[in-house]
């Protein structure tokens, strides 16, 4: 049996992504889930919630000295608009993932990103992407904890998408 937060390198990898609250206020949930689809990655997780400031806290941990700590938890828990989580899985689909989402900053962000197509400032910047492996592990583990929560399964066109050479 995979791990539930996958193999990094193999074409077991998976990335935890999500949507934040502005992508859904904005009606962004299905282009950004479509990117991923569209590409050949796997929908593995899936949920819909308003995180908890524990969940937030936790899942920035890394960032709560920063002076916008405090406002981006708020954003991300405070219920105007919920959260789709998701974990994808595929080669390479940390990095590409954060390919994909494109710069943090949206003022840098090349168009044909997320980023870069949707959305303007640094603090309503609409998605998240694991940045490592150490990263989708944490995250994948914070946000998809529970039992049966990852599915493992197989798509009948894997064979079309993956090659293993
Ligand atoms: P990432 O989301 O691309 O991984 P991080 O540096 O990990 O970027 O920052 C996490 C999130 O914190 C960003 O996506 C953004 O929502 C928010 N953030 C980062 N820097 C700033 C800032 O200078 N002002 C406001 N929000 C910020
Ligand atoms: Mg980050």
């Amino acid at each position: 049996a995979i791990p539930i937060h996958g193999v990094p390198g193999t074409s077991k990898e998976r990335t935890f992504i999500a949507v934040k609250p502005d992508g859904v206020q904005r009606g962004l949930i299905s282009d950004i889930i479509a990117r991923f689809e569209r590409r050949g990655y796997k929908l593995v997780g899936l949920k819909l919630l308003v995180p908890s400031k524990a969940l937030a806290n936790e899942h920035y941990a890394d960032l709560s000295k920063k002076p916008f700590f405090a406002g981006l938890v708020d954003y991300m828990t405070n219920g105007k608009a919920p959260v789709i989580g998701m974990v994808w899985e595929g080669p390479a689909v940390i990095k590409q993932g954060r390919v994909m989402l494109g710069a943090t900053d949206p003022t840098a962000a090349g168009p044909g990103t997320i980023r870069g197509d949707y959305c303007l400032t640094i603090g309503r910047n609409i998605c998240h992407g694991s940045d490592s492996a150490e990263s989708a592990e944490k995250e994948i583990g914070l946000w998809f904890g529970g039992k049966g929560e990852i599915v493992n399964w197989t798509a009948n066109n894997d064979e079309w998408v993956v090659s293993d050479n």
